[in-house]
């Protein structure tokens, strides 16, 4: 059974409680297809007041997470999930200085649990920041994978984690209820297109009608109906996707 287990390091682990304990999320780890663990990177502050920030050397804004913290606190952490399961650990700093996540990056996250020696699966560290930032010499000592969820400034890398966790967990086999419902999700490697328009009951609404291709059965028709649409609607929202520079084509 394939699994993936996430390990966060955070200032701030209840900003994960609802998010854990509803859904799809707590239902995966009921089931143990996924597991997650929170650390609180203030236990690893020694100091009396529990210093985990403090103010940048040239002056300027803010506070910057202290580098003799966090390093401690993800050696602790990789060493025990090293110790505890068989594979490597991945590490992924959250900053907004990251490369910018994809679905094809959370395909590949996932896909490492395939791979796990023993079925153990993918085991994924992640380094939440908060403040102003992280000392750079968390990343010169610990060689992240540095990742951004988009342009634009978060309070901090949690909700941009809890973005990756969805999105890798629920290419976990199992997890969803049908085993085929992401494989043709709009950006999953082989799909470059939006999803198609789709609709449910009442037949008509405020005068606005299913289209009737939809509801005479022909399945052929749909299918081609289908198609067109996905088309139709990413080059009207989303033209970027269609021309071959898009930023993600790596
Ligand atoms: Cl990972 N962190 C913060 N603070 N802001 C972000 C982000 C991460 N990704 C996009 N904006």
């Amino acid at each position: 059974m394939m699994s993936v287990r996430f390990d966060v390091l955070t200032l701030f682990p209840g900003i994960f409680d609802s998010f854990l304990s509803e859904s799809v999320l707590k239902s995966a780890i009921d089931r143990k297809l996924v597991a997650v663990r929170l650390y609180n990177i203030r236990d690893w502050a020694t100091d009396k007041h529990h210093k985990v920030d403090d103010t940048p050397y040239g002056g300027g804004p803010g506070m910057l997470l202290k580098v003799d913290r966090v390093v401690p606190c993800v050696e602790d952490v990789m060493r025990e999930t090293a110790t505890a399961l068989p594979d490597k650990p991945r590490l992924l700093m959250f900053t907004p200085q990251g490369r910018r996540f994809n679905q094809r990056w959370a395909e590949e996250l996932a896909a490492g649990g395939q791979e796990g020696q023993g079925g153990q699966g993918q085991r994924l560290v992640l380094l939440c920041g908060r403040y102003e930032g992280f000392d750079e010499r968390v990343a010169d000592i610990l060689q992240p994978e540095e990742i951004s969820v988009g342009d634009y400034v978060l309070n901090g890398g949690e909700v941009a984690a809890m973005a990756v966790i969805e999105a890798v967990m629920r290419l976990v086999p199992g997890v969803l209820g049908d085993e085929d419902s992401n494989r043709f999700d709009s950006f999953s490697s082989g799909n470059r297109l939006l999803d198609c328009a789709q609709y449910t009951r009442p037949r008509e609404y405020r005068g606005l009608e299913v289209p009737g291709v939809l509801t005479n059965g022909n399945h052929a028709e749909i299918e081609r109906w289908r198609n067109e649409n996905s088309l139709e609607r990413t080059r009207q929202k989303r033209q970027d996707l269609l021309l071959h520079t898009y930023e993600n084509e790596r």
